[in-house]
């Protein structure tokens, strides 16, 4: 992008320079060229930036507006705005040596007086966009419909009690769908944010969660129909802005998709915070999904442990993150997916080099992380302990209890003319969180 007018002159791509670095903007971690297993860090991680957040939020919160002021945000109207602002984006995606990014219909376009305008005005930056990704190799991880902001969206989308706004709903995300196609998204996001309820009292539930079904199963139609490839991701979240939304954990979702038909056409997107907001870790939610043949994609994030909404901050929890790692490893990788910083800058944090900053560390804590779980798991030692503790199921009348042999009078009879009472097997939690510190801290 050498021709056009920089938008961070002061701000040089950034570089690995190892753990012995004084500087901030750098790499410690991250190496992107470095080959591991045949494949470049880069191609191992997938990394994404966040276009809503890192170009669309200035910093509002509920109480108080956006304090984060970008010099790229000028232009004669809106369309001219936006078109530089994904211009200082693609430079950004190269300075952070990031290979991906996703976006929102909304965030990279204006909405405009009608569907027709908001339409035209996405297939002019769509076609914008395309431009940049080939001068720049920048891919898109995925694309996806804001179904959440507009006041129409109030009451829902595709689980809205009005057809008229299920109707708009899916004309949005045809749109949305023919963009990601074009820019060659290698997936594409379901957030139901709205599909929910905030009272029983005026809901029915039944009939909202078939209708969500139907607008998925018309998506799947329409990706056959107009030859989109990339792989359908639902991403779960259990409350916020509703307070109950139907995709409310990987659990569920995988409840809804099964119930519908719709289990071949999915996987999950899974989002670190909103496993936290489930009650759940992030692990547990990447393991459930796995389990399934279900992993899709990484939103890579954290919350507070001290505020109960969804705080969307860059994750430099290098525990939690190894956990995750040894999950997603084990499970054979995120194949199309990636590593998507659906992360933000703290209200308060309004240089531009902030935005480097939080970039730094989430993608520095996740090579970190990866590096580690890979030396975990040619190890050894935790999937040797998991699997002794089950090994009483690898033969004999263990065996017969997984392959549908034994039933309750023959273990009965068993346990009565042999077994007896069964001896005490620990569980070794603190030996095995000693031995986690081991390859965290040495
Ligand atoms: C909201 C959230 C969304 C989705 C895409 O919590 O995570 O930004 O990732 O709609
Ligand atoms: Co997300």
């Amino acid at each position: 992008m050498k021709s056009r007018k920089s938008h961070f002159p002061r701000i040089k791509t950034i570089a690995y320079e190892g753990t012995s670095t004084e500087k901030s903007l750098a790499f410690r971690h991250y190496n992107p060229d470095e080959i591991i297993d045949g494949k470049t860090m880069s191609e191992h991680m997938r990394f994404s930036i966040a276009y809503w957040h890192s170009f669309r939020g200035a910093g509002s919160d509920p109480f108080g507006p956006g304090t984060i002021v970008r010099p790229w945000e000028k232009g004669k109207d809106e369309l001219s705005i936006a078109k530089n602002r994904i211009d200082a984006a693609f430079e950004f995606f190269q300075k952070i040596r990031a290979p991906f990014w996703c976006f929102h219909d909304r965030d990279i376009a204006p909405e405009g007086r009608s569907l027709a305008q908001s339409n035209r005005n996405l297939e002019k930056i769509v076609a914008h966009a395309k431009a940049l990704q080939k001068e720049t190799g920048v891919e898109l991880l995925w694309g996806t419909a804001n179904l959440f902001s507009n006041p129409r969206f109030m009451c829902g989308a595709a689980t809205n009690p009005d057809a008229h706004v299920f109707a708009y709903a899916a004309a949005q995300v045809k749109s949305a769908m023919d963009a990601t196609k074009e820019l060659g998204g290698e997936n594409y996001v379901f957030w139901g944010g709205r599909e929910g309820y905030e009272t029983l009292l005026n809901t029915n539930l039944k009939r909202e969660q078939e209708h969500l079904a139907r607008f998925m199963h018309m998506a799947v139609d329409y990706a056959k129909q107009i030859g989109f490839k990339g792989q359908f991701l639902i991403e779960p979240k259990p409350k916020e802005p509703t307070k109950h939304q139907y995709d409310f954990d990987v659990a569920s979702g995988i409840a809804f998709l099964r119930t519908h038909g719709l289990e071949k056409h999915f996987k999950f997107n899974i989002e670190t915070n909103h496993a936290t907001l489930a009650g759940h870790t992030f692990s547990h939610e990447i393991d459930i999904a796995a389990a399934q043949g279900m992993l899709g994609s990484i939103d890579a994030n954290s919350g507070d442990p001290l505020l109960g909404w969804d705080t969307d901050q860059f994750n430099t929890d290098v525990k939690e993150l190894s956990l995750a790692m040894v999950s997603i490893l084990r499970a054979g990788g995120l194949g199309k997916g990636g590593f998507n910083f659906d992360a933000k800058l703290r209200r308060p944090s309004t240089d531009l080099e902030d935005l480097f900053h939080g970039h730094i560390g989430g993608m520095d804590a996740y090579a970190l992380a990866f590096k580690i779980a890979r030396q975990i798991l040619a190890d050894g030692k935790f999937e040797d302990f998991v699997a002794d503790r089950y090994s009483s199921f690898d033969s004999g009348f263990g065996q017969d209890i997984e392959i549908g042999k034994a039933n309750f009078k023959s273990l009965e009879k068993l346990v009565l003319t042999k077994l007896g009472e069964p001896k005490q097997l620990s569980g070794k939690q603190e030996y095995l969180e000693n031995l986690l510190n081991t390859y965290l801290h040495g």
